[in-house]
């Protein structure tokens, strides 16, 4: 098999977690999306990274199709449950981590454009995906150690890797100053192999975050009341924060 990916795609990174903890062999061909006719396009018509091929020539692409096809091609660490319960507990850990990625990926984007052409509207637009999805990752993951159950699944290669992709991209999004269970979360899985193994090159992080503007958080009610402009780097002042006495620190 071969994974085309870049060493900091957030999506591939989950992959490579995965192909990490299930020991499956993997030849990594380093793709730049960016250019124009890069080889992903031969694999996939959306021209996105990660794409496996398959030794008999299959594109198999986005990361969520591959990482569930990944788990059931060997029963080695089994990552996602059988049961249609909690099976669709874990995939629905990682939408939300991948939906956190794509609107982080879409700021990136956005602060790439020539200043007079962002929209604000957008930018805070995105901004409130990242902070709504980091309270329900808090809110659900309460005190545990993992996303589901009490050993390493597919929800946790997806959140460590969304967390983790907010340290690198977004270090204006103070989420560890605000969410101590997804702090001790973090701790708790970066020194795991598939994590260490899978860290973008620091050569690579960007030169300035794009600190674009601020989150603002959508009333449910927008149409009718004006929305709370607050910080990109607080939560929202209506959700809970999880009921977390003490991060251990454990590895
Ligand atoms: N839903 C896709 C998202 C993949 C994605 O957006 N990858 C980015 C790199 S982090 C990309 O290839 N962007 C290029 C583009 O959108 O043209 C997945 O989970 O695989």
């Amino acid at each position: 098999m071969k994974l085309f990916a870049s060493h900091t795609s957030p999506y591939a990174r989950k992959v490579r977690v995965v192909l990490i903890e299930k020991r499956l062999e993997c030849e990594l061909i380093p793709t730049d999306v960016s250019v124009p006719n890069n080889a992903s396009l031969e694999f996939n018509p959306l021209g996105k990274v990660p794409v496996l091929v398959l030794d008999d020539g299959t594109p198999v692409h986005d990361s969520a199709v591959i990482t569930e096809y990944l788990d059931t091609v060997t029963p080695v660490g089994r990552l996602i449950p059988d049961d249609a319960r909690p099976r669709m507990l874990v995939k629905r850990w990682e939408a939300i981590a991948d939906g956190l990625l794509d609107a982080g990926v879409l700021l990136i984007m956005e602060s790439r454009r020539p200043e007079n052409e962002r929209s604000q509207a957008w930018i805070e637009r995105q901004y409130s995906k990242i902070q709504r999805a980091l309270q329900q990752m808090s809110n659900d993951l309460g005190e545990r150690n993992f996303c589901f159950g009490e050993t390493f699944s597919l929800a946790d290669a997806a959140v460590g890797s969304a967390l983790f992709f907010l340290d690198f991209r977004f270090p204006n999004i103070l989420w560890r100053e605000h969410y101590p269970n997804l702090v001790h979360f973090a701790d708790k899985h970066q020194h795991r192999k598939s994590f260490e193994e899978t860290q973008p090159p620091a050569s690579l992080a960007l030169a300035q975050p794009p600190a674009i503007g601020v989150g603002k958080f959508p009333n449910e009610k927008a149409d009718e009341v004006e929305p709370e402009i607050i910080p990109a780097s607080t939560p929202p002042a209506r959700a809970k924060k999880p009921a977390v006495k003490k991060a251990k620190k454990t590895s």
